[in-house]
């Protein structure tokens, strides 16, 4: 069995309903289990800017399917939520990425292992950190690369914290 961490985002319509229909279509895979999830911040847009906030989560799995065979269950979770891409770094229904596969290095220009940009990404680096903060990129923690972000990159990554009526 391999293990894997996905990173999923969404920042159109009922953004936590996206969140939870593309864990139970991950975890309803036969060749997929979804060992543990991380809470869900809310996130300031990267990329293209001019767009509402972000939902960010994710999620440890263990999984029969080899990282190309992942990374077309995650294009069929965009397909299946109506992904339409339109805009570059626009928004998104959802968005499922890997971010990990065991230790796995790849410089495959379709699946880089483990993804390019996380380092750069508070929105990916404080979720991870929820699920192990013994991982390691480039040599160097989670931890260190977080406060090698500024800090109102890290301020931009909230924890969701739902208001129930009193
Ligand atoms: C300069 C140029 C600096 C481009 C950064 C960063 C581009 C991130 C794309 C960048 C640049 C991205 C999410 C997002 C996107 C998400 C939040 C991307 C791809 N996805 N913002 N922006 N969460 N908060 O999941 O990550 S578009
Ligand atoms: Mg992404
Ligand atoms: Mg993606």
């Amino acid at each position: 069995m391999n293990k894997a961490y996905l990173g999923l985002g969404t920042n159109i319509g009922d953004r936590e309903e996206y969140l939870k229909k593309a864990c139970t279509i991950i975890n309803n895979h036969p060749k997929i289990n979804i060992l543990n999830t991380s809470k869900i911040y809310e996130t300031k847009a990267w990329g293209y800017k001019e767009q509402e906030d972000f939902l960010n989560l994710c999620l440890e799995i263990q999984t029969a399917l080899t990282p190309e065979e992942l990374l077309e269950e995650c294009h069929e979770v965009e397909h299946e939520l109506n992904r339409v891409r339109t805009i570059r770094w626009g928004p998104r229904t959802i968005d499922v990425d890997i971010l990990f596969y065991n230790d796995e290095v790849s410089s495959d220009e379709h699946l880089i292992l483990p993804h390019p940009r996380i380092k750069e990404r508070a929105f990916v680096l404080v979720p991870l950190m929820d699920l192990n903060k013994e991982l390691i990129i480039d040599g160097k923690s989670l931890t260190y690369h977080l406060y090698q972000l500024s800090e109102k990159e890290r301020n931009e990554v909230k924890e969701l914290t739902k208001y129930t009526e009193a």
